[in-house]
């Protein structure tokens, strides 16, 4: 696995706590939802321009600016002007997600070279998990974790609790210890929480690919949530749903599915969003 946990913050719980409350109160916007099932959304916090409406992260060559909702965050700001050098930062989000999970799929591809992407979660639990191939884990608080988003990755909340992640987006190709304002927060030695998976059954891949007898335009998203599930509780790896998606559509002899399933492929693994 290429993802990984490059340093830790020690998070003051009262002062965490306090700002917690105050992003219950934020609004938080649907974009990337064609990535996204169940409950999944983002809330702009720094940007380029500022605005909080300016969803999403964008590729540009300036400095980054406090929207109305990241200026707020008081705490979050000193913990971010702490740790990294603000300079190489492009965009500062919040990710929420409760009963919902973001589909397995590649970031960057429509950019030219994307970003070094960052997690640090703010509010998690047990149920809580992120994937990157074949590896399943579960981020602790105040973990920095690099997100290898070339890679096929994903992630799920499997609870009615939030889930929230600070995400920062650098400019690409630094090194991660020149992000940190002070080389020595950079970690590269702390051990993720790894989710033990059970073998899949010969059984249940039967009825997988049985899942062509019920696949229709109706049923066709939570189909693919269904398998995008799959790997979070068994041993395999994420990818493995675009092979059984395919085999699926192939075998509904449905023109629409199988054009569904390879325009959802493409905006995943193959094209990323197709107007850019
Ligand atoms: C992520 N990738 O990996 C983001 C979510 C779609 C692109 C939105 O978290
Ligand atoms: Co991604």
């Amino acid at each position: 696995m290429e993802s990984k946990i490059i340093g830790k913050v020690n998070f003051e719980e009262h002062l965490l706590d306090k700002e917690l409350k105050l992003i219950d109160t934020f609004e938080f916007n649907d974009s990337y939802s064609e990535y996204a099932s169940g409950i999944w959304k983002t809330c702009m916090l720094w940007n380029r321009s500022g605005q909080k409406d300016d969803h999403l992260s964008i590729e540009h060559d300036t400095y980054v600016k406090p929207t109305e909702y990241g200026k707020q965050l008081a705490y979050v700001n000193e913990i971010i002007a702490n740790t990294f050098k603000k300079e190489h930062i492009k965009t500062v989000r919040l990710f929420m997600c409760i009963n919902g999970l973001i589909i397995p799929h590649k970031d960057y591809l429509e950019f030219k070279k994307g970003f070094t992407r960052i997690h640090i979660p703010l509010k998690i639990n047990e149920h809580a998990l992120t994937s990157e191939e074949d590896v399943v884990y579960n981020m602790q608080k105040g973990e920095i974790w690099f997100i290898e988003g070339r890679k096929i990755h994903s992630a799920a909340n499997f609870s009615k609790v939030k889930r929230i992640n600070l995400v920062i987006d650098f400019a690409p190709d630094i090194p991660f210890e020149e992000l940190f304002l002070n080389s020595e927060n950079y970690q590269p030695n702390l051990i993720p929480k790894i989710s033990q998976r059970t073998q899949l059954k010969e059984e249940e891949l039967g009825y997988i690919k049985g899942l062509s007898k019920i696949i229709n335009e109706m049923n066709f998203d939570d189909i693919l949530s269904i398998l995008s599930k799959i790997h979070f509780y068994r041993n395999v790896s994420s990818e493995l749903v675009f092979g059984w998606l395919d085999e699926i559509a192939t075998a509904s002899n449905n023109y629409n599915i199988q054009r569904k399933a390879q325009e959802v492929t493409d905006l995943l693994i193959r094209k990323g969003p197709i107007n850019n």
